[in-house]
């Protein structure tokens, strides 16, 4: 039973505008953000259910250059693409704001300058990487090099996308601007750090002494694990053009990091939508009793368990999130979903290509979410799951109930006659379907949920096929209204309860049998009603014609997306084979430093805990010395070891995660990413031979 409203204020990551919204995004946040938001509405609890676009930061700035427009033009565009299709998709935002409005500058300023004049910040001068062919600092994802945490060779100056660590730019090892490609240098610079480290026993005593176990285990974890490992201030602004200017003196040329006015953003869309509402925004982030939570992807994990969290608690007058259920991520046809390889099933473009499905899709993401662990989107999953189990199965269900209704007794429903063992079992094990799904719902199990909700239409058909109206309506009527009136309870408790998974399915079904309050003048059914009221649909009420609610998904339909991706792995294949530009020429001097040698690789093993880095032994024929290798997702140890390779033997030894590595195997690479070795194709060439 429904006790006094709650309060909740429940967020969806901010999408970057640096392009569309695909179906990792919706699996990983705003389909499950919608559903539990959905639901709390239905209960009569009070929800905003705030988000809108991340509009500053480095990946902007890289598309508006690779565009060859400006970073505002970026975000306009696809500003306005995101947020129609949320709309079009049916996510529920009561808000959906950008972070260059107005009111989330002013916001974010605001709270920069509470942090610093309450002496929160550490000012600090740096060295910084520099790129100086560009002429610009390389801040977040103008600087790519190796995480020192994970060995993957790609990882951003604030943040690998592999292991998820969160850095400093200058923990990377062999730097890259990602601008020009060359190493850069460092330079003197300015900037306020947020001291995390002094927010790490409260860290410790909020989420690993307190309660914060029922976090999902994912989620849990890796909080843990930053914890333990111990934290260090972070730098909350940057040397960029792009963003909100750092609000104090002598910070000219400086910008807000992007995570930390991206959060901030939550605020700014719930002010904004309480001052059109008229209300008052505060206690949705300041009141004890609300419910802040933050539905995200892994990746974003430490922004909004450690960072956020710190921030709210330095400013001091905001709640702290109550849970942040992160998903894992949803692959796309066994490959990692990626925006600038366009290997995405693209809302807006699924909303073309599918009109008027918008459920099928949220029911396929909800059924394959990737709640525990990463996942794989198919076409040929997503056509099964809509017509063996919407078609047939909930769509089936309903056809049938309320084309017999129609033909039997056009359209209104019976009188019952008295119930049967059967009848009164089926009702009993309907009235239990609500706190089943709530209960699942409210542990953020959102597959485990809508499979129950389905068992309610598995339930109904289940009945209808063991007492087969269509066969007593010749011997028994009286039977025969029996069973199309508990048929017509289950089908109306299923258009209550499917409302949080399958909104349009919902409104169409109630319409279907016209349990809207302007339709009947009675109030409209409640999730509640389907387990406390002992008649969800009255005898006399009269339902309106049939109409199918899910239609088949042809093979041809699905092709066509196969087709699609199909074209993207090609296009991608003539990309990538494009050969890089010319570098720099170079002097003969230049050339004769590089000391390579012929060598043979004798032993080879795994690095643990890395999905890149073999460590081998190998015979340079000076020595024989230890080399880490990215190579180990293109070889297996026991295939190198024999192998005859070039050998860069005077490249200064580096640790690579505490194993020194001295020296550099040299490889290329294949138009699909495997790599090869160059190695010299004479047999009688020995070890130590050097390449000049
Ligand atoms: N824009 C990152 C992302 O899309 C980011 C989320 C911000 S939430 C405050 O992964
Ligand atoms: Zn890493």
């Amino acid at each position: 039973m429904q006790n006094s409203p709650k309060r909740f204020t429940i967020t969806a990551a901010l999408p970057y505008t640096n392009g569309p919204v695909h179906i990792g995004h919706l699996a990983g946040v705003y389909v499950p953000a919608d559903i539990y938001s959905r639901f709390q509405r239905i209960q009569g609890n009070d929800v905003a259910f705030v988000c809108g676009s991340d509009e500053h930061g480095v990946p902007i700035t890289i598309k508006a250059k690779k565009e060859g427009i400006t970073p505002q033009q970026v975000v306009d565009k696809y500003h306005a693409i995101i947020k129609q299709s949320f709309q079009d998709f049916g996510i529920t935002f009561d808000n959906y704001s950008r972070t260059t409005a107005k009111i989330h500058h002013d916001t974010a300023s605001e709270f920069f300058k509470k942090l610093y004049e309450d002496g929160k910040f550490i000012e600090q001068t740096t060295e910084q990487f520099y790129d100086k062919e560009a002429n610009q600092f390389l801040a977040d994802r103008f600087i790519l090099g190796t995480c020192p945490k994970c060995g993957f060779e790609e990882s951003y100056g604030d943040q690998c996308e592999s292991c998820g660590t969160s850095h400093n730019a200058t923990d990377l090892i062999n730097p890259k601007s990602s601008i020009t490609g060359n190493t850069p240098s460092l330079k003197e610079t300015k900037h306020w750090f947020l001291p995390l480290d002094q927010y790490e026993p409260w860290l410790k005593e909020w989420i690993v002494k307190g309660h914060k176990k029922d976090w999902k285990a994912n989620v849990y974890g890796q909080c843990k694990s930053w914890i333990d490992d111990g934290l260090r201030p972070r730098a909350v602004t940057r040397d960029l053009d792009w963003g909100i200017p750092v609000p104090v003196e002598g910070a000219d040329g400086k910008v807000l990091y992007v995570w930390f006015d991206a959060p901030i953003g939550y605020i700014s869309a719930t002010k904004e939508w309480a001052e059109k509402e008229g209300k008052d925004w505060e206690p949705y982030w300041k009141d004890e009793n609300t419910k802040l939570l933050h539905f995200i992807g892994k990746d974003n994990i430490v922004f909004h368990c450690i960072i956020f969290p710190s921030m709210l608690k330095a400013e001091g007058s905001y709640i702290v999130p109550n849970n942040v259920p992160a998903n894992e991520f949803l692959n796309l046809e066994g490959n990692k979903i990626s925006t600038s390889k366009n290997w995405a099933v693209w809302l807006h473009e699924y909303l073309i290509d599918f009109p008027n499905q918008q459920d099928v899709l949220r029911y396929t993401l909800t059924a394959n979410a990737p709640e525990t662990k990463d996942n794989d989107f198919t076409w040929s999953d997503f056509q099964a799951r809509n017509n063996n189990e919407l078609v047939a199965i909930f769509g089936n269900f309903i056809n049938r109930v309320v084309v017999l209704t129609n033909k039997y007794y056009e359209g209104i429903i019976p009188e019952p006659a008295s119930l049967s063992e059967v009848d009164i079992a089926t009702l009993t094990q309907l009235k239990a379907y609500p706190s089943v799904i709530e209960s699942s719902i409210e542990r953020y199990r959102f597959r485990e949920a809508q499979a129950e909700l389905m068992n309610v239409a598995r339930l109904g058909n289940k009945y209808l096929a063991d007492e087969e109206p269509w066969k007593k309506i010749k011997m028994d009527e009286e039977r025969t209204k029996t069973i199309m009136f508990v048929s017509l309870q289950i089908a109306s408790a299923l258009a209550v309860l499917c409302e949080p998974f399958l909104p349009f399915t919902s409104s169409k079904l109630k319409n279907m049998l016209c349990l809207n309050e302007e339709q009947n003048n009675e109030e409209s059914l409640q999730w509640k009603d389907v387990s406390t009221k002992e008649t969800l649909i009255p005898s006399g009420h009269k339902i309106g014609k049939g109409e199918l609610l899910f239609s088949k998904i042809e093979d041809e339909q699905v092709q066509q997306q196969l087709d699609k991706l199909e074209a993207t792995k090609k296009a991608n294949k003539v990309m990538n084979a494009n050969p890089e530009p010319k570098k720099e020429t170079i002097q003969f001097d230049d050339f004769t430093k590089l000391d390579m040698r012929v060598g043979t690789i004798l032993e080879a093993e795994k690095m643990a805990k890395t999905k890149k880095l073999l460590i081998l032994k190998v015979d340079t024929g000076i020595d024989i010395r230890t080399i880490v290798s990215g190579i180990s997702e293109s070889f297996s140890p026991e295939e190198v070891i024999g192998k005859k390779v070039t050998v860069l033997v005077n490249l200064a030894p580096r640790a690579l995660r505490g194993v020194e590595s001295e020296g550099m195997i040299l490889m290329t690479e294949t138009p699909e990413g495997k790599l090869v070795f160059l190695n010299p194709d004479e047999e009688a060439v020995i070890n130590g031979a050097t390449i000049s």
